[in-house]
């Protein structure tokens, strides 16, 4: 017996459109959920689309051989600059080809031992964020999140394609990262605007700039490099030289340069609001705080940490976990059911129907975190408590095949720079009162967050 699946009034023609927060739609999510439980869905402009809240629905729906990952909304948008590059080619039944040639090319580069090579570089941004916090001193007001944004985006710059965007050393953006910016947040507009009003809005010409604007760096420094090749192994060597053992080929000027981009877009925002939220919850727990910064004291003192340090550190693991369980940056994820299906014994969904997987509310699920699941609490995640999770109970990095590629890139990334900064400066809000407030992009991030930093004595 299939019952239907509850959904809020809809205005004709546009449906639902005015139940979701224009500036932050995730609130609306997280009301929706209060409102209607495990599953709602949505009429947005005449596509119907099925939302998901609960770790038993989210882990049905993750089931490769039922569903597959689809490219809607902002996404769809994004394929704009990016195409069928990892991020966001579609595969399954239209497969695009390029996709499998990347995916198996790209696969052993961001593989554990290769990301451990990339430590020193990773490092050199780090030390940059350390000299300036150092050099502004206690009394400014820093703000974390656009300091983790600079970090991450020439991270990946660095890492990836040894190019240095320099972010530290501008006070405005680089001309790429504001097209960039620009670029995803009028994705993310567009997906929710009827085509009628998109022509008339008369952002069309400002956004195929934008495009231009990045594929340009993407080209220049794929054709730079073929004109004067290096011997590194960064990603770049990795796209350029090496062939798909299954096809035979490699990836062309055009393929590579959009997978730059790709890692670029996908691999900058998610990680500096992980560092960002990790700021706040910490900022706002002390407890957890003494936790970590005893665990720092103690494995690395006064030394450099190294890449080996951090499987030591399962503190710092666990307030990773944590702040990714209630501050999931990717807060949501698409799939389609390949065939007519039924979701929790009950609600019929037809073939195609995009499903929306919000990670935020599943990760609250009270059924698996208790009725504390609001609470910042890393314990939950120490002494082998996350390994006896039930599965699919924590999906920040989403699932399976098309499931991050960048996660070990990322772990150590922001490994490096927690345990760099809780070892160097005592932190402090700002404003005292300060509540957490989001600001939604593709990605989510803390909204407003400033910080007080203070070098502790002999560290800096
Ligand atoms: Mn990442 C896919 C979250 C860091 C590159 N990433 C995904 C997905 C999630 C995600 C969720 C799946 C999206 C979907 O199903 O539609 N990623 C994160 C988070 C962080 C992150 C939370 C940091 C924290 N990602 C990174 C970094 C890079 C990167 C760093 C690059 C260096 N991510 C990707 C790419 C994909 C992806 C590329 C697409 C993989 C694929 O489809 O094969």
């Amino acid at each position: 017996m299939s019952i239907p699946i509850p959904q809020p009034p809809a205005i004709p023609f546009i449906g639902n459109v005015t139940a979701l927060d224009k500036d932050v739609p995730l609130y609306s999510y997280v009301l929706l959920a209060k409102t209607y439980g495990e599953i709602f869905q949505l009429n947005i402009l005449g596509t119907t689309s099925v939302h998901v809240n609960t770790q038993a629905l989210v882990a049905e729906v993750s089931d490769e051989k039922r569903f597959q990952k689809i490219i809607a909304a902002g996404l769809l948008e994004v394929r704009n600059a990016l195409g069928d590059a990892l991020f966001t080619a579609s595969v399954g039944r239209n497969e695009e080809e390029g996709y499998g040639i990347a995916h198996r090319l790209l696969m052993p580069a961001f593989g554990t031992i290769a990301i451990k090579g990339m430590m020193e570089d990773m490092r050199d941004i780090c030390d940059q964020l350390v000299l300036k916090w150092a050099r502004f001193g206690p009394q400014a007001a820093i703000d974390p999140s656009d300091d983790y944004t600079r970090l991450t985006l020439d991270t990946i710059a660095y890492c990836s394609m040894s190019y240095r965007l320099n972010s530290f050393y501008t006070e405005t953006q680089p001309a790429f990262v504001a097209a960039m910016v620009d670029f995803l947040i009028e994705s993310d507009r567009r997906a929710s605007r009827p085509r009628v009003l998109q022509a008339l809005i008369g952002n069309n010409a400002k956004y195929e700039q934008d495009v231009q604007t990045m594929r340009d760096l993407g080209d220049k420094i794929v054709a730079e490099r073929q004109a004067h090749p290096i011997d590194k192994k960064d990603l770049l060597n990795t796209m350029l030289h090496s062939r798909d053992s299954q096809t035979g080929k490699g990836l062309d000027a055009d393929a590579i340069s959009r997978n730059l981009l790709t890692f670029l877009i996908a691999g900058h925002e998610t990680s500096s609001g992980l560092l960002t939220f990790a700021t706040y919850h910490l900022l706002k727990t002390p407890e957890a705080l003494r936790k970590l910064r005893a665990e720092i004291d103690e494995v690395l003192g006064d030394r450099p940490a190294q890449a080996d340090d951090f499987s030591k550190m399962p503190y710092l693991q666990a307030v990773l976990r944590e702040t990714l369980r209630l501050s999931p940056t990717a807060p949501k994820r698409g799939v389609a059911p390949l065939h007519d299906t039924t979701l929790g014994g009950k609600y019929f969904v037809k073939a195609g129907t995009p499903i929306i997987l919000h990670m935020w509310n599943m990760q609250r699920d009270p059924l698996i975190w208790g009725e504390d699941a609001e609470e910042f609490h890393p314990e939950r995640m120490l002494d082998g408590k996350f390994e006896a999770l039930p599965p699919n109970s924590w999906q920040p990095f989403g699932f399976g095949m098309r499931g991050c590629i960048g996660r070990a890139f990322a772990w150590q990334e922001v490994s490096l720079v927690l345990a760099t900064v809780f070892q160097k400066f005592d932190l402090e809000l700002a404003d005292a009162s300060y509540n957490l407030q989001i600001k939604q992009t593709l990605t989510i991030k803390p909204k407003g967050l400033r910080i007080h930093a203070r070098p502790r004595a002999g560290k800096t």
